[in-house]
């Protein structure tokens, strides 16, 4: 009797182990919601207490404060659309020690220096009218999907667009969705930039048959290493999942990949990702990181390697609220290459990355800086700091820094020793410097 007992016992107590470890997640997923239920009051204070500091222009780190300075775009004479979410409201880069921007509606604007900006003296030319490939349609109210814009790089002598290329394709009363990059001399601001086609591709997507999602459309650009460059295509939603699986998978499509791209080659680098919203290439170090979009949880930072696969949509540790069948989790299991970090259960939406030296802030040094958008349960509307170990190949979480707001596009002048931040909800710029 005492044996039977015994035995039933154990396998109770192996299916139990078994099942909490195979649904282990799920727990953490509950703690996670029972530890911020405890802390969310605690975090609205603090927030609340950083928002009062940075509309007095500061903002206090551990050791050290650093001016915190917030102009709107509207001031300083951009314009904006009267009846539209303008999302993404745009990209800039730094050209000169001055901001190049680029708004959602194509145009191009120049600012003064950054020397001058921390001088309370900001202003922005209107530099071009926009080019017909990233102009906004009249009769398209559908913004991610109207507006094309998503990256600027600007490299040496020249600016690069990166556009999700929809189109109107009136045969089959349905857009399409495809990826676009623009080429122009930079130095020609004066007079007027040309834009011309960098790289383009047959492949393309009609939205309403895929189902897609144009906030999986487009990608970002860094320059790799002489005439190349990397650039990244979201995975636009496709469905049905099978169709996703076979188009991410494949060698031989864009979908949901980096590519090595110059003047007149393209090759496939990597491949496996969802929707990658930051790219940053550490040359110093030779490091390419990237941020990405997960599904409900899975937010990502992956350290890309040419070759690898990241393992979407067969892997990510977002799962809740996602209809996926058969969703695992490890990557590494399945052939799949781990995220550097991964965010569990609450996501950050992260927008950009960048690294900053000790000029910024001494403690800082070779910080990895990633921007989010609204993210939730206060995950969001931050920067997130992190510092990469290259022997370990670890990247450890230092420290989440609050904004209030969604930041869409997140760069770092050394020689100025400034933070810039393009802000989408209040629709301004911010600086943070020493
Ligand atoms: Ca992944």
């Amino acid at each position: 009797m005492r044996k039977i007992f015994a035995s039933t016992f154990l396998i109770a107590l192996i299916i139990t182990f078994g099942y909490v470890y195979k649904n282990f997640h799920l727990f953490e997923a509950k703690y996670a919601e029972y530890k911020f239920n405890k802390s969310e009051n605690d975090k609205l204070t603090r927030n609340k207490a950083i928002a009062k500091n940075m509309s007095k222009g500061v903002y206090q780190f551990e050791n050290d404060v650093l001016n915190y300075k917030e102009f709107s775009l509207k001031k300083l004479g951009i314009e904006l659309s009267k009846d539209m979410d303008e999302k993404p409201i745009g990209y800039f880069d730094i050209y000169q020690d001055k901001i190049f921007l680029v708004m959602f509606d194509g145009s191009f604007y120049l600012s003064n220096s950054l020397s001058e900006i921390k001088n309370d003296n900001f202003m922005f030319n209107k530099i071009i009218d926009s080019k017909e490939d990233i102009k906004l349609h009249p009769n398209d109210d559908l913004s991610y999907r109207n507006i094309k814009i998503r990256d600027i790089l600007i490299h040496q002598d020249n600016v690069f667009i990166v556009s999700n290329n929809s189109k109107f394709d009136k045969a089959k009363d349905d857009y399409t969705a495809s990826i676009k990059v623009l080429k122009g001399k930079i130095s020609d601001y004066k007079r007027n930039i040309e834009l011309t086609t960098f790289f383009s591709t047959d492949e393309k997507y009609h939205g309403s048959k895929y189902e897609i999602d144009w906030s999986h459309t487009g990608g970002r650009i860094v320059h790799y290493e002489n005439k190349d460059y990397l650039l990244s295509v979201a995975d636009f939603h496709l469905k049905p999942y099978e169709f996703l699986v076979n188009r991410v998978s494949s060698d031989r499509s864009i979908v949901g990949k980096t590519l090595l791209i110059n003047e007149d080659e393209v090759k496939l680098f990597s491949k496996g990702h969802r929707n990658i919203q930051g790219l940053f290439n550490d040359k110093k170090n030779k490091l390419i990181f990237s941020s990405e979009h997960g599904p409900t949880g899975g937010d990502e930072i992956n350290l890309i390697q040419n070759g690898k696969d990241y393992g979407w949509p067969r892997s990510s540790y977002g799962t809740l609220g996602y209809d996926f069948k058969n969703h695992p989790r490890k990557h590494k299991k399945y052939g799949f290459t781990e995220p550097l970090y991964y965010w569990w259960p609450y996501n950050c939406a992260p927008s950009e990355i960048t690294i900053v030296s000790e000029n910024f802030i001494k403690s800082w040094n070779e910080s990895l800086l990633v921007s989010c958008l609204s993210g939730n349960h206060l995950n969001g509307t931050s920067f997130i700091r992190f510092v990469y170990n290259k022997n370990s190949n670890k990247l450890e979480r230092k420290g989440q820094h609050y904004i209030g707001d969604r930041i869409r596009d997140f760069k770092y002048s050394d020689k100025e020793k400034v933070l810039i931040m393009l802000l989408e909800g209040k629709k301004s710029f911010a600086f943070m410097y020493k």
